[in-house]
């Protein structure tokens, strides 16, 4: 039989929830996550690794698991599985997705109260009865309240890291299935603009016979439900929730389909205006004359050029200023993934991450990188596994060991380290002396006043090894919103102290934002783009973090993990 790994993904991730819930031992649950995130990044195919008796070899999956993996395998799940999902209603399960709600909540309010799902939950909080069950409080109860509101504003939009993937595989297959009828293939809307979340796909084909092409389309196997069906347009709804727009056009207006479907809509009104200006008319199949002669529409570059622009990337379509740069030829020269030399945001397994800094090593080579910044967290922060100092130390050496065997290749001795509650630092300085990247970053008291934690991001950033700034507004989609923090008085000390600041890549984070990094740029500081990954896969979210740069009109020269190792290391001995 054959399963899907991203189905045995699911179920472990699943299991994990139901034992949180149950209470079980949290040793068994992270066992659950971890195998899931180990299958998740697995550098090849699951059931071959499984039968070639390889995936003992793999960190993260313990001799238990690669036994349940093994039933999966056989008979499709897992008995322990099947009676827990009896056991459990999905909506109590779902109650975990809400923001402030723990396993322990969860657990309360429904063997307690009963509660089955997040109706149920809402009126609950709504009549104002949570506050009074033990051990929760009038804050606790708005806060779960405000955590209710965050989740159904993200259920409706998905990560864009979580989407291009599918997408990907989405836009394989028809072309697989349909490859003698397509022409030209794209995404258009906010997933080609590269925002951070996405409503749904929009794809674009062009061919001479649409309605063959749709019947294909709605034919394949990760369709669940025709929500629509005609003879150029379709809506489907994926296994996981997708929805998929796909509109099928004629070749000699691909350019113009391609151009209005991207949008986004407050550039498509600005640029059907200008069109209107110049007597004129823009539309999804060209642009045309008022005698009805069509100028442009096989290209989207034919589009922007009649109308006297230079090519405007997708990234820029949001009307943040694109018009007037395309006008006088002034449009950046955004950057490209290719331009990336380094990452230097890395956790490796000394804290919560599951990789040895080798196997970090050998994937950043891969990837042409010429360096890396080691940057494990900081001593206090429990939750990440901090290093002690001495930990630290012993690191610091063993990179010196490993650097002296690298050519062309140099590993950064850095850290994450935390701000703690007073603005000051998680190791002295004697030790921060000794890094060649001292990140700073906040992971605790959120929910302190905006003038608390703005003064605190600025006393650290006031510390002369302070380099880079983490995740600056710390926001994590769909679950937590940013801090409440003065970002004009961080960008200015940034711009004093010469403090960089992080595009982190992490697909919930994407932090800085666009708009920030806007802003940053216009003040002239520079910024750095990092993975902060926990696992050597993630360093290809690398390309995330470059979208989002490039809605923020970044180009290679603002960025400083673009310069070559030699470059960077003149850099970090100035400071
Ligand atoms: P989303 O899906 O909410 O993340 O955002 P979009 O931008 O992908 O929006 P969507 O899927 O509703 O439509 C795709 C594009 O089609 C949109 O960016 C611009 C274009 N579009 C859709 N409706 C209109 C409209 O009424 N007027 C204009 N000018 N353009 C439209
Ligand atoms: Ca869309
Ligand atoms: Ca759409």
């Amino acid at each position: 039989m054959k399963v899907d790994s991203r189905r045995i993904c699911q179920l472990f991730r699943e299991m994990a929830d139901f034992l949180s819930i149950k209470g079980e031992n949290p040793f068994r649950i992270r066992a659950y996550e971890k195998a899931a995130e180990a299958i998740e990044h697995l550098p090849g195919d699951l059931e071959n690794l499984y039968k070639k008796g390889e995936l003992k070899n793999i960190p993260g999956i313990g001799k238990g698991m690669i036994e349940k993996i093994g039933t999966i395998l056989h008979t499709g799940t897992l008995p322990a599985y099947e009676e827990l999902k009896k056991e459990i209603p999905r909506g109590v399960v779902e109650l975990l997705s809400i923001p402030e709600m723990g396993p322990k909540t969860v657990k309360l309010l429904y063997e307690k109260v009963g509660i089955k799902n997040i109706e149920d939950l809402e009126k609950f909080v709504n009549s104002q009865k949570l506050r009074h069950l033990p051990g929760m409080g009038a804050k606790t109860e708005e806060n779960i309240k405000r955590g209710i509101e965050l989740y159904k504003a993200s259920r409706s939009r998905i990560l864009l890291g979580k989407a291009l993937p599918m997408v990907k595989e989405v836009m394989e297959e028809l072309k697989k299935k349909a490859s003698s009828l397509i022409e030209r293939i794209s995404t258009a809307g906010s997933l080609r603009r590269g925002k951070e979340t996405i409503g749904d796909v929009d794809i674009l084909v062009s061919s001479r016979k649409p309605s063959l092409v749709i019947d294909s389309f709605v034919e394949l196997p990760f369709v669940k439900d025709v929500l629509a069906k005609g003879e150029t347009k379709s809506s489907i709804l994926t296994h996981q929730g997708l929805q998929i727009d796909l509109r099928v056009v004629e070749p000699d207006s691909f350019g113009a389909a391609l151009q209005y479907f991207t949008g986004s809509k407050s550039h498509n009104i600005v640029l059907r205006e200008r069109a209107i200006k110049r007597g004129l008319k823009i539309n999804e199949y060209g642009v045309f004359t008022e005698k009805g002669e069509k100028k442009a529409g096989e290209t989207e570059e034919g589009i922007y050029r009649y109308l006297d622009l230079s090519y405007i990337p997708p990234e820029l379509r949001e009307n943040r200023g694109e018009f007037e740069a395309a006008e006088r030829g002034k449009l950046p020269h955004l950057i490209e993934e290719r331009e990336i030399k380094g990452d230097l945001h890395i956790h490796t397994e000394a804290s919560d991450g599951s990789n040895s800094i080798e196997e970090l090593i050998e994937k950043a080579r891969e990837k042409n990188y010429e360096y890396i910044g080691i940057t494990d967290h900081s001593s206090s922060l429990r939750v990440g596994r901090g290093l002690s100092r001495e930990a630290l130390l012993s690191q610091i050496k063993k990179i010196e060991r490993i650097n002296s065997h690298l050519k062309g290749f140099q590993v950064l001795k850095g850290s994450e380290v935390d701000i703690l509650k007073d603005g000051t630092l998680d190791y002295p300085d004697e030790i921060l002396r000794r890094l060649d990247i001292v990140i700073i970053a906040l992971h605790t008291g959120f929910k302190q006043d905006r003038e608390t934690i703005t003064n605190r991001i600025i006393k650290a950033m006031q510390n002369p090894y302070a380099q880079i700034l983490a995740h600056p507004t710390g926001r994590l989609l769909g679950e937590r919103e940013a801090y409440s923090l003065n970002m004009e008085k961080v960008l200015e000390v940034a711009k004093d102290r010469g403090i960089w600041l992080e595009i982190n890549a992490q697909p919930q984070r994407l932090d800085l934002t666009d708009v920030w990094i806007m802003e940053a740029k216009k003040r002239g500081i520079k910024l750095v783009i990092n993975t902060d990954a926990h696992h050597k896969e993630g360093l290809d979210m690398i390309s995330l973090g470059v979208i989002t740069a490039r809605r923020g009109w970044l180009e290679k020269k603002d960025v400083i993990n673009t310069l070559t190792l030699n470059e960077l290391s003149k850099l970090l001995c100035k400071k």
